[in-house]
């Protein structure tokens, strides 16, 4: 059997989070409307058997959208919540279907609002020296996976390009020497 240990107590690990994320993102946790670009939530924990890894974090993208495309200035594109809602009325930092992603989130990362089934919740596990990331992708959207060793210092590793289905992405564990790794997923929409 696995020995997999405990992570990491989550404060501890977001304070960490925090410093490292200079360049792609100030900070951690949700952030009303008016701050959306740094609009980010914590993806599913994993863990090695070697030593603790963390969480995958993820970071929602700040987006300008033309003002004739959301008449009402929410930052939900007026088409898609035409589509889900059947109105423009839907509330950004509403979460329409309790599945602790927001509706602007789900905007963001191209899942259904009024579907719990359906958020963005990319998943990680160690097999065979590797670690195995599934992202759930959506059509129109590409996914930049970042990952660190120390939480400082933080190297681009590849961009997944959606396609509404599971993309797996593998990391060997033998690049990182202590056997740590933590890894962020930027969203972007195309
Ligand atoms: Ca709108
Ligand atoms: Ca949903």
């Amino acid at each position: 059997m696995r020995n997999i240990r405990h992570y990491l107590p989550l404060g501890i690990l977001l304070g960490s989070l925090a410093t490292g994320l200079g360049q792609i993102d100030s900070g951690g946790g949700l952030r009303s409307i008016a701050a959306a670009s740094n609009h980010s939530t914590i993806g599913a924990p994993f863990a090695t058997s070697e030593i603790t890894s963390g969480l995958i974090e993820v970071l929602y993208p700040h987006i300008e959208l033309d003002p004739s495309l959301d008449v009402d200035s929410d930052g939900l594109l007026d088409s898609w919540e035409m589509q889900f809602f059947g109105s423009i009325s839907a509330v950004p930092d509403a979460d329409s279907d309790g599945d602790g992603t927001t509706n602007l989130m789900e905007y963001l990362a191209g899942t259904n609002p009024l579907s719990a089934a359906s958020r963005f919740q990319p998943e990680c596990r160690e097999e065979n020296g590797k670690l195995i990331v599934t992202v759930p992708t959506a059509i129109g959207r590409q996914y930049k996976v970042w990952g660190s060793a120390d939480l400082q210092s933080w190297e681009f590793q590849e961009t997944l390009t959606g396609d509404g289905s599971s993309i797996a992405w593998e990391y060997l564990m033998s690049q990182s020497p202590s056997g740590r790794y933590f890894l962020k997923i930027e969203i972007l929409l195309l």
